[in-house]
């Protein structure tokens, strides 16, 4: 017997949250993980780097520019070390048992940050994608675009909002880098996501917040038929 199609509860999908600094990916995964658990979806809500133990260490030392390696290559090596952990320990656990995965950066952060805009060959970063993530790709990908002046704009005031009186929150390890570099990331996630436009969806993030929320989920709920509310 088959149920009717009202149903069915959908399948956990692994959705990936990708863009420059600042764009407001971390404020979209938290909107989009309440529209999915208002449907009755179960959620995990993760990030990158970390998501485990071992990889929350690994982010420390990655976003810290006084021990943060250098080379993209020690940088791809070392995401993708916390990424391997970060699925074996949260991101297949949870799809095997139908969640919702939201996860905050993930691979192509590393295809375009250590990559495309840090020269590191693309097949060598393939290889490794190969080895890690295997079959567990994104069945979607959110890509916010912002101009990256606003993106820094952005992240330095959270940063600023976030110190204690008298404290002084530095720009981590990419941050800190020229505009240029941040020129870079943001054609660089464009020209990803122009080479898959199946599993990368992008969107305008100079939008007010709530109206891209709405936007974002009016897409998800297309795109996985779920009930839109
Ligand atoms: N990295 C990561 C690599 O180089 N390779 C890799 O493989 C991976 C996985 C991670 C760093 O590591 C690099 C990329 C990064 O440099 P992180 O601390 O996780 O560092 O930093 P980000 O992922 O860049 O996240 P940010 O915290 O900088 O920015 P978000 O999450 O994009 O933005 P968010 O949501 O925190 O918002 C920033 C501010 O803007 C406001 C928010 O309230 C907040 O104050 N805001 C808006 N303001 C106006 N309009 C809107 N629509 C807004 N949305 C949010």
């Amino acid at each position: 017997m088959t149920e009717s199609s009202d149903t069915v509860t959908p399948r956990g999908q692994f959705i990936t949250f990708e863009g420059g600094e600042g764009t407001g990916k971390s404020t979209q995964v938290a909107h989009l993980a309440v529209r999915l658990r208002a449907a009755g979806l179960t959620v995990t809500l993760t990030r990158e780097p970390g998501g485990s133990a071992f990889a929350e260490r690994l982010r420390a030392i990655i976003l810290d520019q006084t021990v943060a390696p250098t080379s993209p290559l020690a940088q791809a090596l070392s995401f993708y070390a916390a990424r391997a952990d970060h699925l074996d320990v949260i991101i297949r656990p949870a799809l095997a048992t139908n969640q919702w995965v939201l996860c905050d950066r993930f691979a192509d952060s590393t295809r375009v940050y250590q990559g495309a805009a840090g020269g590191l060959d693309q097949a060598a970063l393939g290889a490794l994608d190969t080895l890690v993530v295997g079959d567990t790709q994104p069945a979607l990908t959110i890509l916010l675009d912002l101009d990256p002046k606003v993106g820094l704009a952005r992240a330095d005031r959270r940063r600023q909002t976030a110190a204690t009186p008298g404290a002084f929150l530095r720009a981590d390890t990419f941050e800190g880098r020229h505009l240029e570099f941040h020129q870079r990331l943001r054609d660089g996630f464009l020209a990803l996501a122009k080479s898959e436009p199946h599993r990368i969806a992008i969107f305008d993030a100079f939008q007010n917040e709530l109206v891209l929320a709405d936007q974002i989920w009016r897409h998800v709920s297309a795109r996985f038929r779920l009930a839109a509310s």
